[in-house]
């Protein structure tokens, strides 16, 4: 799939008070800001155009734009977010993204609930993962609307993670880049795996882009593993993203 499209949020002062699971600290804003800016260019040089949403202080994670709608070739489907404090970051981007679907925008509804990061797309097949942050009736609704574009999907279930883009990310050719906590799951017998040393986990939220794979700075031995299988790479430093849970896939809409 050639993405054309990236859509991106800049971080609020009210980012130092995302969701937290992590025992990093508190983000430090300005160096967040540089980072963010420094994700922007990378997406650039990847050939995409990137349009960038202003600040708010209402959502400190709404940054994370991946979070509320999951984008394709032929649809948008907006989530019903499983986060308390993030319920309603999907109303900036329903209006934006009509301009970019028109009509082909759907909606997951109660007592559904989906983000995001739950969804990875390998080619005309999602696979939806069950979680903390998405239940099994936001995962069906969400197959229900792309088996309408000839999509197909398929539910994974799993513990101990975030989300199922935390421990597997696919990066084209076939191949899923994946931690111990997935790399099991029958779902993805038919892939070439590349495991992620535990010490390196999180580098499994890693993105494809075009004729790149955009890896977090600071993972010597994913990069390695990557580069020996012939990927391209560029780096970017998301260290104050990562101290509230959040990837390089979390901070953009690619499409
Ligand atoms: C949250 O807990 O919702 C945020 N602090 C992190 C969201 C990360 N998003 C993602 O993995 N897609």
């Amino acid at each position: 799939m050639k993405f054309k499209n990236a859509i991106v949020k800049k971080p609020s002062k009210k980012m130092v008070e995302g969701i937290s699971t992590t025992n990093l600290g508190k983000p430090n804003y300005k160096k967040a800001l540089k980072q963010h800016k420094n994700y922007i260019k990378a997406l650039r040089e990847c050939g995409v155009e990137v349009e960038i949403l202003e600040e708010d202080e209402i959502y400190p994670d709404s940054m994370f734009v991946e979070d509320p709608a999951i984008v394709t070739e032929k649809c948008a489907i907006i989530t019903n977010l499983g986060a308390e404090s993030r319920k309603g970051e999907e109303k900036e981007i329903k209006s934006v993204l009509k301009k970019y679907y028109s009509k082909n925008i759907h909606e997951i509804k109660y007592p559904g609930t989906l983000e995001g990061g739950d969804v990875m797309q390998v080619e005309d097949h999602f696979y939806i993962g069950v979680s903390d942050r998405t239940n099994k009736d936001g995962a069906k609704q969400f197959i229900n609307y792309v088996e309408k574009y000839n999509y197909k999907g398929t539910i994974v279930e799993f513990e101990d993670i975030l989300h199922l883009k935390t421990g597997v990310a696919y990066i084209g050719d076939n191949t899923l880049i994946v931690t111990d906590t997935l790399i099991d799951k029958e779902e993805f017998e038919d892939f070439n795996k590349i495991k992620i040393n535990e010490s390196e986990k999180y580098a499994a939220n890693c993105i494809r882009i075009n004729d790149y794979v955009i890896l977090p700075k600071g993972y010597p031995d994913t990069k390695k593993d990557l580069l020996k299988e012939g990927f391209d790479i560029k780096t970017v430093d998301v260290s104050e993203y990562k101290k509230i849970d959040g990837g390089l896939s979390c901070l953009s809409l690619r499409f």
